[in-house]
């Protein structure tokens, strides 16, 4: 079976696809832009804190940031966001605010989870950008469960999940497609394929030709979408929206792009990868085609990117020292917080012996 690539832009801005171009707001155009932009900039600031052994480990999204910002310009803010590790410009186009962002990596006092989690697993309650689990494809069943618990108490919310293409492999990806489809959950399952899962290339991920079509064996439609084109990913996914929301149940997106940066910080792609891959992708770079799809209209110059860069510069510099320097560590008593409304007897009894741990062994100065 053969599925079309849907476009609206193509690598140079132009508009291919005028119909199903979605007809924002200028300032709306302005932010999709900006919150893209802001990704690509906090990558290289924060895989350079990383290498400068500040903060214990990151992952960029060079190349992938449509796939953030897309989707998620297509929700209203009372919808849910179950995203991977990967998508931090889904928060940020929410607002996540970039002290609270560099807390979270330091995992200091003002981090939402209070260090326990590990950097880039971010947890924006306000934003209902649910907390991020390590554990691949675990967002797609508590992105259903969501969806389900909004319709079953009379909402007509919609949960967004994003995952990568090796999550689709997970027995996770089966069991939320199938609930989904069977109980017509609002939900619109974002598969972010970056062509690489760490060091397994989309070749030996899947034998189908495309992720997209696994929708239709569940009984859902499958979209396939140029996931370096910021409009064509909101325009599919306001679709799958207004579907969801009228209670047409869940879409299945594919949004093909390419992981031009390592996995992680903790990742080398020269031992796994030919160099000339990623700098083929280059040419199809998702910031550079909206700024000038952006120019083209007339809603972005040379002054305002100057300004923008500028803003961010000063920005980051006051969040970073503050996050770094001023900002505590977690009490160490918070880590028994939050778990149990009531904490239990095992619980506090280690409380206990860790104060008089501390009171023996505490250094002055600690
Ligand atoms: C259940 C599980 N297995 C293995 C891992 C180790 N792991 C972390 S990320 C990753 C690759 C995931 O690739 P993909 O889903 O394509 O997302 P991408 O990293 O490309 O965004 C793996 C195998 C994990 N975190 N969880």
């Amino acid at each position: 079976m053969k599925l079309e690539l849907v476009r609206v832009l193509d690598d140079d801005g132009n508009v291919v696809h005028a119909e199903r171009e979605p007809q924002f707001a200028p300032a709306e155009l302005r932010k999709i832009y900006e919150t893209m932009l802001l990704v690509r900039l906090l990558d290289e600031r924060l895989l350079r804190l990383q290498r400068q052994g500040r903060i214990g480990f990151y992952l960029t999204a060079t190349g992938e940031e449509a796939t953030h910002v897309g989707p998620t310009c297509a929700l209203r803010g009372s919808d849910w966001i179950y995203s991977s590790y990967r998508e931090i410009g889904a928060a940020l186009y929410r607002g996540y605010p970039l002290r609270v962002l560099l807390c979270q990596l330091f995992g200091n006092a003002e981090d939402p989870v209070k260090g326990r989690q590990m950097p880039v697993h971010h947890s924006v309650r306000n934003l209902n950008f649910v907390s991020i689990s390590s554990p691949v494809g675990t967002q797609i069943p508590q992105a259903v469960g969501t969806a389900m618990a909004a319709r079953m108490t009379g909402r007509d919310d919609v949960a967004l999940t994003y995952f990568g293409e090796g999550g689709s492999s997970t027995g996770a990806f089966h069991i939320g497609c199938n609930f989904a489809a069977v109980r017509k959950a609002p939900v619109i399952f974002v598969c972010r394929n970056n062509g690489w899962a760490i060091s397994v290339p989309r070749s030996v991920q899947t034998a189908a030709p495309t992720f997209a079509q696994k929708a239709i064996a569940y009984g859902m439609p499958g979209i396939l979408v140029d996931g370096n084109d910021a409009l064509a990913l909101a325009w599919v996914t306001r679709e799958a929206v207004a579907r969801a929301r009228k209670g047409d149940g869940p879409t299945l997106i594919e949004a093909r792009t390419y992981r031009r940066g390592p996995h992680s910080s903790s990742d080398d792609p020269s031992v796994y990868r030919d160099p000339a891959e990623p700098r083929e992708w280059e040419s199809h770079d998702p910031i550079l085609r909206f700024r000038k799809y952006l120019a083209n209209k007339g809603h972005w110059t040379d002054a305002d990117e100057t300004a923008f860069r500028g803003a961010f510069d000063r920005d980051y510099a006051l969040a970073l020292a503050e996050a770094e320097a001023v900002a505590p560590k977690p009490a160490l008593g918070t880590l028994f917080d939050d778990v149990f409304a009531q904490r239990p007897w095992h619980l506090a009894e280690q409380a206990v012996e860790l104060e008089s741990h501390l009171r023996k062994w505490r250094a002055p100065d600690a």
